[in-house]
């Protein structure tokens, strides 16, 4: 009755036997205080720096707010001194260039929320079928955010990009030590999608978040940020593009991040990396092994539309007998391209209700499948969302 891997301590807070008598308020959220980089997560681990939110915190606002948004690093976070900070843009293009911030804010500036979500989001679900790899994480490594910067398509155009252009990498300054090597964090995405001007541009080189200058959890000063895509093409610390022919040979996407059964080099020479990330969701509240009296009850969540401009969410649903029945959830965020929905419920739960089923649908034929197969890494997990209750 323990599939989030939650400890005994996180348990205790989630349900501790008391009855939630009072059925329009959902579990308390646990008060606690931030920490030095103001930052209130459950850490996972400190170092380096891996925390999601309680995921009561996560569902207050539609938009996050920084102190309550997950960080996923590789390593520790650099330190950077943003007066001798420059970007540097190399390879297939005519004109290489070293910008510094001042020079990048002479660009025009754009404004859009969006959502990021780590593709390891729910990866704990996956240990029931067989432990896989990498940070623990439930469903809070998922937060959407006002960014502010600078399209990337503009930057290359200054850059003037070769015929032979077909992929635009990007390193960060971090220094991930890995068994033999120190490597930078980098991956890299298509040209396509990096040409993309207007309001939501394909990439954004953003050095704001939630109108306030990047935190260093959030890659001060400067990090991409790619609407649509799984977080880990968003590199912090941004320091370098490179425009290519070829995909990023860096380990974060020419290894990492593939979806993998087994040890098996041909399944990793076969699958590609993960760019788009799939329509997903999760049940925020009750907490999971929350005890409730039979009857109504009110539950919230968020729901990510399949990472495309067009996508949104078009039906949530909420079953309490085993998905057999379901019950149509109400929207209460915005409607906004690349951003995740919030959602409510009523239901009714009886002495049979074990657990709370959740899935959704988008409009570009996106679904929450019953069953997703294993993979090694724990990446996209996106099944039907199970959250254990017991009715009292
Ligand atoms: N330089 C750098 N960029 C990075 C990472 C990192 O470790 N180093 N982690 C990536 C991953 S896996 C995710 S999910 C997102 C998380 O962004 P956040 O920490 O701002 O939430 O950043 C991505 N960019
Ligand atoms: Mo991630």
């Amino acid at each position: 009755l323990n599939p989030y891997n939650l400890s005994r301590r996180e348990l205790l807070i989630a349900g501790g036997g008391i009855a939630v008598t009072n059925l329009s308020i959902p579990a308390l959220a646990v008060e606690t205080t931030p920490d030095k980089l103001g930052k209130d997560l459950i850490f996972r681990t400190t170092d380096p720096r891996n925390g999601e939110p309680e995921l009561s915190n996560l569902v207050k606002s539609w938009v996050t707010p920084t102190k309550h948004f997950y960080v996923r690093s590789h390593a520790p976070n650099p330190q950077i001194d943003v007066n001798k900070f420059s970007l540097t843009v190399e390879g297939k293009v005519r004109t290489p260039l070293t910008l510094t911030m001042n020079q990048l804010s002479q660009l025009p500036r754009h404004h859009l929320t969006a959502t990021l979500t780590c593709a390891g989001n729910r990866r704990v679900e996956f240990n029931s079928e067989g432990k896989v790899g990498g940070v623990q994480w439930a469903a809070g490594p998922i937060g959407n955010a006002k960014w502010s910067g600078f399209a990337l398509a503009d930057v290359l155009k200054k850059a003037e990009i070769l015929e032979e252009a077909r992929h635009v990498w990007f390193e960060g300054l971090d220094e991930i030590q890995r068994t033999n090597v120190v490597i930078p964090f980098g991956g890299s995405i298509p040209i396509e999608k990096a040409m993309i001007t207007g309001p939501i541009p394909g990439a954004v080189l953003a050095d704001q978040m939630n109108e306030q200058p990047l935190s260093p959890d959030h890659g001060y000063p400067l990090r991409t940020i790619v609407p649509g895509y799984v977080g880990a093409r968003s590199v912090k610390w941004l320091g370098k593009i490179v425009v290519s022919d070829k995909p990023s040979p860096n380990h974060y996407l020419a290894a990492a991040y593939k979806l993998v059964k087994k040890t098996d080099p041909i399944d990793w020479t076969e699958s590609g990396p993960i760019y788009r990330y799939p329509i997903n969701g999760a049940i925020a509240t009750p907490d999971a092994g929350t005890v409730v009296p039979a009857g109504r009850l009110d539950i919230s969540g968020y729901v990510l539309p399949t990472g495309l401009r067009d996508s949104r969410a078009q039906r949530i649903e909420i079953s309490t007998d085993n998905g057999i029945n379901w019950t149509v959830a109400k929207t209460t965020g915005q409607d906004s391209a690349f951003c995740w929905q919030l959602w409510n419920a009523r239901v009714k739960v009886t002495s049979r209700t074990n657990s709370l089923i959740m899935r959704a649908f988008d409009s570009s034929g996106g679904f929450m499948p019953q069953r997703v197969p294993w993979n090694a890494k724990g990446y996209l997990q996106n099944s039907w969302y199970r959250l254990p209750i017991t009715v009292s």
